[in-house]
Formats: structure tokens, sequence, C-alpha cells
């Protein structure tokens, strides 16, 4: 679809968002299962903005506040799961509903829904749904909504929005960063947002065992004859090794995403119930959320993932198969 229809499309829903909140007084807002920094910084964004109007928040996130997020302004005021009433839900950066985890029914059980979200998945929601998946994090949406409810970020709010849009745009180097991206970038560092901040507390450390952990993920590497899909894994015993729990695989994608020749990276994580969570990551010519699809996950072009319920050697089997598949000349390569 064109540029310019998207957008007038989501000016539409963004007034249509802003006329339902100001209509209502006590409003729930939930994120994505295992959040993210745009999940959470979107959460907390959103919520300050509308406690600024005279709101009554809560702020729902299923999995809770992992430690690396904690540097966000506010994130203890996130709770798990709530009972009460409200007259809107808000739902953020959810590829379908079902992603809300324990928190979908709390907010499709409301009178009204806004499902704010970037992802491709074809399974929207609510009411209203501003979805537009041409921008690059959830937390530009919550700027645009906030620029519609005639609310200015102040520092709390702006900390929050650049912690979503610097990580979902991989601090500024996914071909999903626009100017419109760098725009809104700019009115947060002018609020008093800092990109180093962000990048320090959610890359700049790393423990003493997910270092080990990383050691193990880099000697266990392996790619295709012609180089073009990386991958590698770590299991319930590596963790174990290494005391390492399941937050230090945070970027361990990445490392595969930069060998030479890598079009396509995945990687497996073993997870304590023994199902098998998959990143996978694509220079741009593979479409990685299609392959993730097929295994009931979702994402965007270049960055998505899946959790495949078998165990961890038929997993990797299988997903780097369905990947070999997703490669642009793979038809050709099939040819006797
Ligand atoms: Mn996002």
């Amino acid at each position: 679809m064109n540029p310019t229809f998207l957008r007038s499309r989501r000016q539409t829903k963004l007034t249509e968002a802003a006329a339902a909140i100001r209509a209502a007084t006590r409003i729930v807002l939930a994120c994505h299962l295992r959040p993210d920094a745009d999940a959470l910084g979107s959460l907390l964004g959103l919520g300050a903005g509308l406690r600024r109007l005279g709101k009554a928040v809560t702020l729902v996130s299923p999995d809770g506040v992992p430690e690396m997020y904690r540097f966000l302004p506010g994130w203890e005021q996130i709770v798990p799961g709530a009972v009460g009433d409200w007259e809107l839900g808000i739902g953020l950066d959810a590829d379908g509903s079902d992603r809300l985890g324990s928190a979908e029914s709390l907010i499709l059980a409301q009178p009204r829904v806004i499902n704010l979200d970037h992802h491709t998945g074809p399974d929207p929601y609510g009411d209203i749904q501003v979805v537009d998946s041409s921008i690059a994090a959830t937390g530009e949406l919550v700027y645009l909504l906030l620029q519609e409810l005639e609310i200015a970020p102040d520092a709390e709010i702006a900390a929050c929005l650049m912690a979503a849009v610097l990580t979902d745009t991989g601090c500024f180097r996914f071909s999903n960063t626009t100017a419109e991206t760098f725009r809104i970038a700019a009115a947060l560092r002018e609020a008093g947002a800092t990109p180093g901040a962000v990048y320090d507390a959610v890359y700049g450390r790393r423990s003493f065992g997910a270092t080990l952990l990383l050691g193990r993920l880099l000697t266990q590497v392996s790619r295709t004859e012609d180089g073009r899909v990386v991958w590698s894994w770590v299991g319930r015993a590596d963790f174990e090794a290494c005391g390492a729990t399941g937050e230090a695989t945070e970027g361990f994608v990445d490392q595969l995403r930069i060998v030479e020749g890598a079009e396509v990276a995945v990687f497996f994580r073993e997870a304590t119930h023994g199902d098998v969570r998959v990143s996978l990551r694509s220079r741009g010519r593979v479409n990685v959320a299609q392959v993730a699809a097929e295994f009931g996950g979702g994402g965007h072009v270049p960055a998505a993932g899946c959790t495949v319920e078998e165990a961890l050697p038929s997993a990797m089997n299988r997903v780097i198969d369905a990947v070999r598949r997703a490669l642009p000349d793979a038809a050709a390569l099939a040819q006797p």
C-alpha cells in the first residue's frame, strides 16, 4: 500500500483513539508476553501521558518487568494482572490479542478496545485498530497519539519512548528507521531523553553467567554449506553450567547475524519446559516473519520469533529446513 494512504489511514485511527481516550476516565493498558523495551516503554510512556490528562490508569505486563528494563521510569507501577472496572482497554505492541497472554481477556472485556501496534500479523483486534506496519516502533505510535491528545512529552515520557524507539530500530540501524523516526527521536531528545542511557542499560552490560553462555553459543555455531544460514543454540545444560537465566540470551542472535555471508541468523534456546524458543534475523531478502508464522510465531520482515514444542534437535532441523526453503533462489538450487 502506498505510504500516503497508510499515513492518512493511521491519522484517522489516531484521531478516533484520542476521542475514545478523552471520553474515558478509567483506562487499562497491557503489553505483550515476554515484553521488550518497545512494549514496556510504550506502556509506561502512554500511561504517564494519560495520567497527565487526569485519567485513572492501570498498567499490566503479564510477564512482569525483566530486570534489564527496570531503568525505565515508573516501572514499579506495572502489575502482572488486575481486577477492577474500566471503560477502555488498550493493547500495546501485540501481534494479535493472544500475545497479551493472561491480560487478553482483561483487555477484550472492556467496553471499548484500542489496539496500538506495528506488527505485520494477520490477527488484528479491538474497536479501534491503530496498526501501521510501516512504523518502526509502537513507541512512535504512542508519541503520535500523545500529540493528538496535545500532550508534549516530559522527561519521563521521553525516556520511555526513547527506549522503545531506540531498541526496535536496533539503535537506528534497521531499515524500518525513517526520517519520521528521527523527527520523533529529536523531539524526545529535546524533552530530555538520552539515547546513550538506553544503550548502556539494554546493551552495554553483560553478567558473568551470560558471558560464559555467550562462549557456548559461539562454539556451538553452524552454517549451511553456502554460509547463507548461520545458527546456534544453548540448551538447559548450558544454562545450568553457566549459572545463567533466559534473560542472558538477549542480543545473542545478533552475534550470529554479523557472521560474514549470513543472510539469515537463527538462535535456538531450550526453555525450562523443554520447548524451544527461536529467534530469527534476516538481512532483508528473506521474510523471517513468514518463516516464524509456519511455526505459529510472528514478527517483522528482518526480525521474528516462534516457539517450537519439540526436542531441540528436531526443532532445529525443522526450522533450518524452513529457512532454506525461504531463501530467494531455493527453488533454483533444488533443480537437479
Ligand atoms: Mn515493537
